[in-house]
């Protein structure tokens, strides 16, 4: 044959490199390579809530997948059993207490440090899409604008698609200040944004961060019929939360489907989690036999679906290594190799990259909870827990040999029960330290603006001018009425 072959490769050689190149051309040098980084949460999802536990109504084929194709976590945990102060973790690799957000509803703190900041300032474009509260706002999710103070541009996210708080079938979102009505149901209007900003990173040749923090199955849960058609025998209320955690399967497999024709699937971190434990007035069970359920320090207020998906690093597997939400932050640090100053200190989470690697066996930082007076301390397969921290009555329990926190350990074991008592208590100190302000250059907390104190958002003036235009919106007739009638 005449046709040499030096010119067909040489030929497609161009083509190879003219189409990687476009993008690799414009991306800065210090950004070649970089993981992409996803964090996408469920609002309420409970620990027993998928189908790879085997679920007796839900299926999630695409959890299940995502699971058999990267490192599922048996035991992650929500660093609260309450949203607000997981979503604070999440962003600051700190416990809520110390960054203002306590309790579901507070503001984060501008004197807080962010995982947005930090990777903006490492040259990655950043999203955040969905349910935000940290902004200071109760009650359901409303449009935030474009100059409140605490909004996700706030703290670092460049492009934002997002609302105050739970948000349900066709929401009313803002997007960086300008409010749109969409159609749909939220977990695919998150999902199907997130994408697009994905699309326009991968075209410029920027890493990127896209937070898609959903409001699903969070109250009040509205599915499509089709979504809802497995749950016939259940309630109503049981029946959309369901059909709601349908939904948001359904768009994680358009996710990982949306990521792998962008072709950056295989360098693109996916870490999956719920904010805080299940339900109990859902049935079937939401948190697969724990103790207790959200708003409670039990396994079922804190343990959580957790998956973490990265091809390019993490060989497929299970763990029980225990995790939180406290460690996302410290993790991504550590994979970029940023410097300690991105934190506001101390942080309480741990890089999770040895795990990733396949390289860590047994968790050297207790993972520490403090939610009101309720506390506890997990060190691998003990937990010291009290749900009166003022009057220091402490439990101690086996999570492997009690799984479901029934057997009271502490006699049998003084030494380790007092040990790990003062641990947790020297540790709460630290706790204290930050409400006062000590941790920040300033060495006090700044008064907060007024618009990011805890305040429902009927009470809101800013929103006053759209009552007229919502008040037959399932989602806020009822809170408009009541205050009309006032
Ligand atoms: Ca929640």
């Amino acid at each position: 044959m005449s046709t040499p072959k030096v010119p067909l490769l040489l030929l497609s050689l161009i083509a190879f490199t003219h189409l990687l190149g476009l993008a690799s051309l414009r991306a800065d040098t210090k950004t070649a390579g970089k993981p992409n980084i996803v964090l996408i949460m469920t609002d309420d999802q409970g620990w027993g809530q998928t189908g790879y536990y085997n679920h007796p109504v839900l299926k999630t084929p695409n959890l299940d997948a995502m699971a058999a194709g990267g490192l599922r976590f048996d035991r992650f945990y929500a660093a609260s059993p309450s949203c607000s102060p997981t979503r604070a973790s999440v962003m600051t690799g700190r416990n809520a207490n110390r960054t203002g957000a306590q309790a579901h509803g507070f503001a984060l703190r501008l004197q807080e440090k962010t995982v947005a900041q930090a990777l903006q300032g490492d040259g990655y474009t950043t999203g955040h899409f969905g349910k935000w509260h940290l902004n200071g706002t109760i009650g359901p999710g409303v449009p935030l604008f474009p100059d409140d103070k605490h909004n996700p541009g706030a703290f670092g996210f460049e492009e934002w698609l997002s609302v105050t708080n739970y948000f349900d079938r066709d929401p009313i979102m803002s997007r960086k200040g300008e409010f749109v009505e969409l159609k749909g149901d939220s977990s695919g209007i998150i999902v199907d944004a997130a994408l697009e900003f994905m699309k326009n990173a991968v075209k410029d040749g920027e890493p990127f961060l896209a937070v898609i923090w959903d409001g699903s199955p969070h109250s009040p849960s509205v599915a499509s019929e089709e979504d809802k058609a497995a749950f016939a025998s259940l309630s109503e209320r049981s029946k959309n939360h369901y059909g709601e955690l349908v939904a948001f399967d359904r768009a994680v497999g358009g996710l990982r489907a949306g990521l792998r024709e962008l072709g950056v699937a295989e360098n693109t971190l996916v870490w999956f989690n719920s904010d805080n434990g299940g339900l109990g007035n859902i049935k079937p069970d939401t948190v697969g036999g724990l103790r207790g359920y959200k708003g409670s320090t039990w396994e079922g207020g804190i343990r959580v679906p957790g998956i973490v998906e990265w091809p390019a690093v993490i060989k497929p597997r299970t763990t029980d290594y225990p995790a939180s939400t406290m460690d996302i932050f410290p993790t991504i640090a550590d994979i970029l190799d940023l410097p300690d100053t991105v934190f506001v200190k101390p942080i309480d989470g741990i890089s999770l990259y040895p795990l990733f690697k396949g390289k860590q066996e047994k968790r050297e930082i207790p993972i520490f909870f403090r939610h009101g007076s309720q506390c506890a301390l997990i060190d691998n397969d003990m937990k010291l827990h009290t749900t009166k921290l003022n009057r220091e009555e402490f439990e101690l329990f086996n999570l492997r040999e009690d799984p479901s926190e029934a057997n009271n350990i502490a006699k049998a074991h003084p030494e380790r029960f007092e040990q790990m008592k003062a641990r947790y208590l020297e540790w709460s100190d630290t706790v204290d330290a930050s409400i006062e302000g000590r941790d920040y250059p300033e060495g006090r907390v700044l008064p907060l603006d007024t618009y990011a104190q805890r305040h429902k958002w009927v009470d809101d003036d800013r929103y006053e001018p759209f009552f007229e235009e919502w008040k037959d919106r399932p989602e806020y007739a009822k809170d408009i009425k009541k205050d009309l009638g006032k």
